[in-house]
């Protein structure tokens, strides 16, 4: 193979034979040990170096075709991404899984004790993370030059465990045996600065940063699938600087404090923020956004200049997509570097800003649109606020030419808020310093230009477009349910299904097809054996995501007690269940723990009465994360999708199981309308108020007591809780619900326990059910990652593929 300047790169084999001598050469040669004395983790890891190698080498092709291309990049910048097991993925993609499991065996390997040795990383905490991850497995998929950035956590998002019901977290040291997926980079160490003053010298801004950090990269190859495109996430990790050692504190036996400034820097990346949706409210969590976005930006700088000269093409070769507002400080920055150390004029600056970022907003809950003290950004980055200062000043005079006597709009719209305490709002600063902002589904989007951003459509209606999230289909359909995939691919004759899902259409007719249907039931059996949570043979119903109050696994909770209740009271209609819950709260949201625990006391109960044997199960498997995600997606019959309508942004978990088969019950929120749009309404069970009437509910005299009154099964599912038969926990839950209700529970109870009801009558009817099964997974080939790629790249990206030669 020739890479450019006629450099031969020697193509590494995927026969069996080839494999294996390459297993063992590297077993030998990179790992130290021998056949005769690796230990599983030797194995593991020298499969992963064996299979990254075919990576690497597609990496080195396609890093030649994007160097001689010279395309405009695309440059994703977050700080979470799931990534999910690398090990099947890398297998899979490198078209490499059966070979490998010739040659570990022929070596006298157990490949699946060694494949259980992959962790994942941990890197991010729930929707926003893994759809980061999508993209960047779509991007590569579809050949478009592209570069992740992100941190590279010690620790990732917290393990979960129950204690007597409770969750407790652990630290979650993923890469505590090393990551053999990654390539560190220490040769291209970043230096970060923070803290310290500005000056003026010589007509130019210059700041001395009173401290400084190390940041060490190190990248992860992403695979396109089907192509021989290979990307990266190019994460980095906080060290201190050599001179952060104090050598003479250490020769005074102050050992401790000779190493606390080195401590202190490190931490910068030692944990993920188990936040989701609401902001920590830390200056460490400040200082990791600046450490992200710092390192990032001379990156890519450094990249541009590889092949660009002048300043003026920058924009035109660089998009950068800030991944909600936590990259938001990149804004700033790069004006900082193009003023006072490239020396542009401010206004040809901010062109290129502009022209360069765009920003997607993950939220509609007013209280998670982050905001920074002034007077904490101010002293951790004094330069930036200055900087800050000076794009408000334009933006409020553009403000007020367009809007004028509006003071109240001036004052909303400001990028720092005054009252009640001096804040920075990053989701102004984001779309000021932006060419588009987009929500992540069709409500979401209309919600936030007519709610939370309304003032700054009114002013750029322009600036605002929608991009309908996705997820990747070879992640969570060919990999997690390989049963399912074989057979679609089977139906329709083709496996090209993985790279355009549109194609999953052809699947419509099949519901014809009764043998086609026995098989579809039968996988659909054969995963939830293989997850062996419930009797197989009765319906999965699924809860999986964060635990967060308007998510309201609260309302599933009654509805489980509710149907506890029914069967005790003898002639129990409802079809035989297992309800599944999974998803971890942030550690300092008490009543989203509450909830955890109070249905961890409401499964105890329920399972270990005799009367629901063969009726009812409720299980709750802890640490949900991609792992386990890959094991119930599949297995699911239920979506269980039931947040307060206007306030679930996408959703992404409603798209997976969809498209895996599963029918959705849900309100008319996030995704689930177009989800519902595109499957047909007689395949979705719909119920509850929609954002409309749920706002018109919240602003006026809602009252839940009054549902209390009114419904007697919801009466008695309140008052058991309240009771304390599920232990004192249970106390605060229904006096939370009784005397507030924040996110509408009791007003939506009724309609979602009937609509349970027909869940059950479709159930029973097995031959409807599957029908139903394959038109959901037949008609949502449209959330692919790749479409939402497709979409981010027609209307805010505006780069091209770039062939790499197989
Ligand atoms: C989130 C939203 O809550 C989800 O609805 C959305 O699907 C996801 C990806 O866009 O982003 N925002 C957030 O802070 N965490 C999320 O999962």
């Amino acid at each position: 193979m020739d890479l450019r300047n006629g450099v031969e790169l020697r193509s590494l084999g995927t026969s069996p034979a080839a494999f294996k001598e390459d297993l063992l050469s590297n077993l030998y040669y990179r790992r130290g040990t021998t056949v005769e004395s690796a230990s599983a983790q030797d194995a593991y890891e020298t499969l992963a170096l064996t299979v990254r190698d075919r990576l690497a080498e597609r990496r080195a092709r396609t890093a030649a075709a994007h160097y001689a291309a010279n395309p405009r990049w695309v440059y994703y910048l977050s700080a979470e991404y799931l990534l999910g097991p690398q090990l099947e993925q890398n297998l899979l993609y490198s078209g490499t899984a059966e070979a490998a499991r010739t040659a570990l065996e022929a070596c006298g390997f157990a490949p699946d004790e060694i494949a259980a040795l992959d962790v994942e990383p941990g890197l991010g905490n729930g929707g926003l993370g893994r759809l980061a991850a999508c993209l960047l497995d779509s991007l590569a998929t579809m050949d478009i030059p592209a570069v992740g950035y992100g941190i590279r956590y010690d620790l990732g998002i917290f393990k979960q465990e129950f204690h007597d019901g409770r969750q407790v977290e652990r630290p979650d040291d993923w890469a505590f045996q090393g990551d053999p997926w990654e390539f560190p980079a220490p040769d291209d160490r970043q230096v970060v600065g923070f803290y310290g003053s500005t000056s003026v010298v010589g007509g130019r801004t210059v700041w001395t940063p009173g401290e400084t950090v190390l940041g060490e990269p190190s990248h992860l190859l992403v695979p396109g699938y089907g192509t021989a495109t290979v990307n990266i996430v190019r994460l980095w990790r906080a060290q201190a600087s050599e001179a952060s050692f104090d050598l003479t504190r250490f020769a005074a036996g102050q050992y401790a404090e000779a190493v606390q400034d080195a401590v202190r820097a490190e931490n910068i990346s030692k944990v993920l923020y188990p936040d989701d949706s609401t902001p920590a409210g830390r200056e460490l969590r400040l200082k990791q956004q600046y450490f992200l976005v710092s390192c990032s930006l001379r990156d890519i700088v450094r990249r541009f200049r590889l092949r660009n000269g002048d300043w003026a093409d920058f924009a035109s070769k660089t998009a950068i997509q800030l991944n909600d507002t936590h990259p938001v400080l990149a804004i700033p920055e790069l004006m900082r570097l193009l003023v006072d150390e490239e020396g542009l004029d401010w206004d040809h600056a901010w062109s290129l800003v502009r022209r360069t970022f765009n920003y997607t907003c993950h939220t509609l809950l007013p209280e998670a649109l982050e905001t920074w003290p002034v007077d904490m950004l101010g002293r951790l980055l004094p330069r930036h606020l200055e900087i800050i200062y000076l794009i408000n000043a334009e933006l409020l005079d553009e403000v007020r030419a367009r809007f004028p006597d509006d003071l109240d709009r001036v004052r909303r719209m400001s990028l720092i808020q005054e009252e009640p305490t001096r804040q920075v709002r990053m989701a102004n600063l984001a779309v000021t310093g932006t060419t588009r902002t987009n929500g992540v589904a069709a409500l979401h989007t209309q919600l936030l230009t007519s709610t939370v951003l309304r003032d700054f459509h009114d002013l750029w209606p322009d600036r605002f477009v929608n991009v309908t999230n996705g997820v990747s289909p070879r992640r969570f359909v060919r990999l997690a349910d390989p049963l399912v995939s074989a057979l679609i691919s089977d139906g329709l004759g083709t496996d090209r299904w993985l790279s355009d899902l549109s194609l999953l259409s052809g699947l419509a007719p099949l519901v014809a097809d009764a043998s086609f249907r026995s098989r579809w039931r039968d996988v659909k059996r054969a995963n939830k054996a293989a997850l062996g949570l419930g009797d197989p043979a009765a319906l999965l119903d699924v809860m999986v995501k964060r635990f967060h109050e308007y998510k309201r696994q609260q309302l599933k909770l009654l509805h489980v007690i509710t149907l506890y209740h029914r069967i005790l009271a003898g002639g129990y209609d409802g079809v035989p269940r297992t309800v599944l819950f999974g998803g971890k709260a942030a550690p300092a949201y008490h009543a989203a723990k509450n909830i955890i625990h109070l249905i961890n006391a409401v499964a105890a109960r329920v399972n270990a009465d005799p009367a629901t044997d063969g009726l009812l199960t409720v299980v709750f498997p802890a640490n949900y994360n991609i792992t386990l995600a890959e094991r119930v997606i599949p297995a699911a019959d239920l979506s269980e999708q039931i947040s307060m309508a206007g306030k679930e942004a996408s959703g992404t978990g409603n798209m997976k199981l969809s498209l895996n088969g599963a029918l959705t019950i849900g309100t008319l929120d996030g995704a689930n309308i177009e989800i519902r749009d595109r499957v047909g309404a007689d395949n979705f069970f719909l119920f509850g108020l929609n954002a409309a009437e749920a706002l018109t509910l919240r602003s006026g005299d809602y009252r839940p007591r009054d549902h209390y009154a009114a419904d007697g099964e919801l009466r008695a599912a309140l008052d058991v809780i309240s009771a304390g038969a599920f232990g004192g926990v249970g106390q605060e839950v229904a006096a939370s619900l009784l005397d507030r209700d924040e996110y509408l529970t009791l007003a939506d109870y009724r309609s979602y326990v009937d609509r349970q009801s027909d869940v059950d009558a479709a159930w029973r009817d097995q031959e409807r059910w599957t029908t139903m099964s394959i038109l959901n997974t037949a008609r949502t080939g449209y959330f692919s990652s790749d479409r939402t790629v497709a979409d981010y790249l027609t209307h805010i990206w505006h780069a091209s593929p770039v062939r790499v030669d197989a």
